[in-house]
This record gives structure tokens, C-alpha cells and sequence, in this order.
């Protein structure tokens, strides 16, 4: 009998000293997380344009995740949004997991409220810092509801101008808030990630700029505080991946915020524009995994998405994002790390690199395809979903 595509590039991977059944394995523990939020009508400070279809609340979101999960067999993780899902929360818990999904970190904004315009956690006026300790509570009661493991803290504080605030007395606010928080989450057996953003709302200093002040306020909490990475928060040329493998090392990397960029926080699909750099975030999760000391930790990273799609359709591009993922997962996991290894102890610097490289040019779309097989599922997901009943129903949504 002829042998399959897939045989025929197993018998290479093996060649290589890559054991495919563990890597098969692996891609099932490879946990998704879909935000609800890029299901619906979104855009720019502009404008939203809206599409025929889009969800309008949180449980057509939660119907439009399941066709992710359908067809990918991942992302049946889906992370909730306040103020933006607002609902009834039991009834909500009870429609995620009748579909056999769960719920993933519930994220928060406070920045849609008047009394927010000079900041929130790190407001100068404590009643607006007790305005906001409460709203973070209120979220923290919420995830402990639907039973939602973490929380995702983003803050839209900062300043525009030199000589607006005081950083040390805004530190000091931020602290205490975040710390009130903090508790409560503990209380409730929620996770407390810290998410930072170098630039907006504002544009002259943000109270948590950077993975280095984050990672200063989880240490200043607790155990249970980690950092989220947003893939569009950081300036040109920084190196994300080394920022990942730090966290990881310090037990602190909580969460990921997956999207692709061009200019800034574009919220892209992963991978449409670098490649690379997904495959090498993802590489240092998987090396992490492969380390007896940060095992844990690393396969504890929550791989979240997070993306509000401008002009893109919403179902097939969540679904692209996440085969991206999986894309990039899989090669990390194709990398010869013993012979890597030893070609960076032997200084072999383009060995080192065409080793890594070799990884990332391999074609693993024919391992997705087993693994979705294995999984009961045949076929391309786009195409699939595109070609579906739900598809043409979806823009028939009033
Ligand atoms: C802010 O840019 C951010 O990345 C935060 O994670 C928000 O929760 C999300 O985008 C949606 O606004
Ligand atoms: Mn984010
Ligand atoms: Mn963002």
C-alpha cells in the first residue's frame, strides 16, 4: 500500500531524533484561549464597520467560538470581556458548558466611564481608586462564577505630558489597588495576571509600561500574581521571545495576548505578518516544557488570543489564528533541542541557527491534519467552516 503524506514526513521527523507520537501528544495539551470580543462589531477610534453576522451579545459569541472549536479542535476556551459581556452570568456558565467549553480568563477595561479620563487604579482621587478596586472586584466575584481559572488586569493609566504626575505617588496608588485585588482574587482561587502596554491611552508615560514593571508589581503581590504578554505592546525590535523565556524562568508568565502587528497594538492575526516571531515565542515555551525546573510553569502559560478583527470576517479569521498557532506550536516542537543544544555550547552559530531553522521551514500541515484526524476531524478547518450550514445562517443574524 502507498504510504501517506504523513508517513512519508514522520519517517523524515524520526530521522531527525524527533519523536512524533510526543509531538502528536503535546499539540493536545496545547491550551487555546478565543476572546469573545473578536467575534463582534469592532474598529478603530475611527469607526466600526459593521459585518452581516457579527455577534451581538455574549452568547452568540460564545455560539461562534464553538464553530472554532468545531473545526480546529482547539479554542474551546473562551475568555470573556467586562463591561463588554455583560449578562446574565449563571445562564451564561450553564450555555458554555452545555456546549462542553469552558471558560478562560475573564478580562477587564475600565476606561468606559467619565470618572476613568485621568486614570483608574493609580488615580490620584481615592475615590476613583475605590471606584475601580471595586469594579476589579466585582470582576474577580464574575470569574469565580462562570468559573473562569484567571483574571487579565489592564489598566488604561498614564499621563500625556512631562510634570502631569508624580510616578512615585502614582506607584504607591497603583500597589495598593492592585493589592486589594490581588487578595480578593486569591480568596476566590482566581489567578491575578498583570498585562502591560508601553503606549495608549496615553502617550507620554503608562503606569505599567513594560514586562520588567509588571513583573515588579506581581513580585510586590503574591505567588499568584504573573504577567500577561500582548504580543502589539512593546516597541520596535524588542525581542519577545526573550522576554518570554525570563518569565518563565521566574515562574511569571501567566497569560499570552496573541495578534500579529504592523505599526502597533493593530490586534492582527498571529502570524499573518511575522511568522518568525511567533514560531520563536512559542519555541521557548516548548523549551521550557522540555526543562524539568520550568515544566510546570511553562505548560502552564495560558496561550490566549487577543484580537478585534477591523475588516476581517470574524469566524474564519479566529479560525486561521488559531491554526497559525498551532502552526508555530508545532514546529517549536520540531526543533532537535539535544543537537541544538550542543550546537550553541559549541559556539556554531549558523548551525545553531539552520537547526532552528530547519523547524520552522518544515511543512507540518500534514501533521495538523493527523492530529485533527485523530481528533475525529477531517479536512481543512477554513474551508470547512466556509462551506458550512453555520456559515450561511451566521448572516442571516438581524
Ligand atoms: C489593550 O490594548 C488590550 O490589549 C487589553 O488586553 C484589553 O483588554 C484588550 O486590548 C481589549 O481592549
Ligand atoms: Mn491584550
Ligand atoms: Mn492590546
Amino acid at each position: 500500500m502507498d504510504r501517506t503524506g504523513f508517513e512519508i514526513l514522520a519517517e523524515k521527523l524520526e530521522k531527525n531524533g524527533i519523536d512524533v507520537e510526543w509531538v502528536l501528544r503535546e499539540l493536545d495539551q496545547l491550551l487555546v484561549e478565543v476572546p469573545s470580543w473578536g467575534f463582534s462589531k469592532s474598529g478603530t477610534r475611527f469607526f466600526s464597520f459593521e459585518q452581516k453576522g457579527d455577534a451581538r451579545d455574549f452568547f452568540e459569541r460564545v455560539d461562534d467560538c464553538e464553530q472554532v472549536l468545531k473545526y480546529t479542535g482547539k479554542g474551546g476556551q473562551i475568555c470573556m470581556h467586562i463591561p463588554w459581556d455583560q449578562c446574565d452570568y449563571k445562564a451564561a456558565r450553564e450555555y458554555v458548558e452545555e456546549k462542553g467549553m469552558t471558560f478562560g480568563t475573564l478580562n477587564t477595561n475600565m476606561f468606559q466611564d467619565n470618572d476613568f479620563r485621568l486614570g483608574t487604579l493609580a488615580n490620584s482621587d481615592k475615590k476613583i481608586r475605590k471606584k475601580t478596586v471595586d469594579t476589579l472586584n466585582h470582576c474577580i466575584d464574575v470569574a469565580h462564577t462562570v468559573g473562569a481559572k484567571s483574571l487579565n488586569v489592564w489598566t488604561i493609566d498614564g499621563s500625556d505630558i512631562p510634570g502631569q504626575n508624580d510616578y512615585r505617588m502614582r506607584r504607591k496608588w497603583m500597589l495598593e489597588s492592585l493589592k486589594e485585588g490581588y487578595d480578593h482574587a486569591v480568596s476566590c482561587g482566581v489567578q491575578y495576571n498583570i498585562e502591560y502596554k508601553l503606549f495608549e491611552p496615553s502617550s507620554y508615560h503608562m503606569d505599567i509600561p513594560d514586562w520588567g514593571t509588571a513583573l515588579y508589581y506581581a513580585s510586590r503581590l503574591g505567588e499568584q500574581a504573573k504577567v500577561t504578554v500582548d504580543l502589539g505592546h512593546h516597541a520596535f525590535g524588542v525581542n519577545v521571545a526573550q522576554i518570554v523565556s525570563l518569565l518563565i524562568d521566574e515562574q511569571r508568565l501567566g497569560a499570552f495576548h496573541l495578534n500579529d502587528n504592523v505599526c502597533a497594538d493593530d490586534d492582527l492575526i498571529p502570524g499573518t505578518i511575522n511568522p518568525l516571531r511567533l514560531f520563536a515565542i512559542e519555541n521557548e515555551i516548548v523549551a521550557g516544557i522540555c526543562e524539568k525546573e520550568t515544566e510546570s510553569s511553562a505548560r502552564s502559560v495560558l496561550q490566549g488570543l487577543d484580537i478585534s478583527f477591523y475588516i476581517e470576517p470574524k469566524v474564519e479569521a479566529m479560525i486561521l489564528s488559531v491554526v497559525n498557532l498551532q502552526t508555530a506550536y508545532a514546529k517549536a516542537l520540531l526543533v532537535n533541542r539535544k543537537k541544538l543544544q550542543q550546537l550553541q555550547l559549541d559556539n556554531d552559530i549558523l548551525g545553531a541557527n539552520q537547526c532552528l531553522m530547519q523547524a520552522y521551514h518544515t511543512d507540518v500541515s500534514l501533521l495538523l491534519e493527523e492530529w485533527r484526524n485523530r481528533h475525529g476531524i477531517q479536512g481543512d478547518p477554513y474551508t470547512n467552516y466556509i462551506h458550512s450550514e453555520y456559515f450561511a445562517d451566521r448572516k442571516k443574524r438581524g
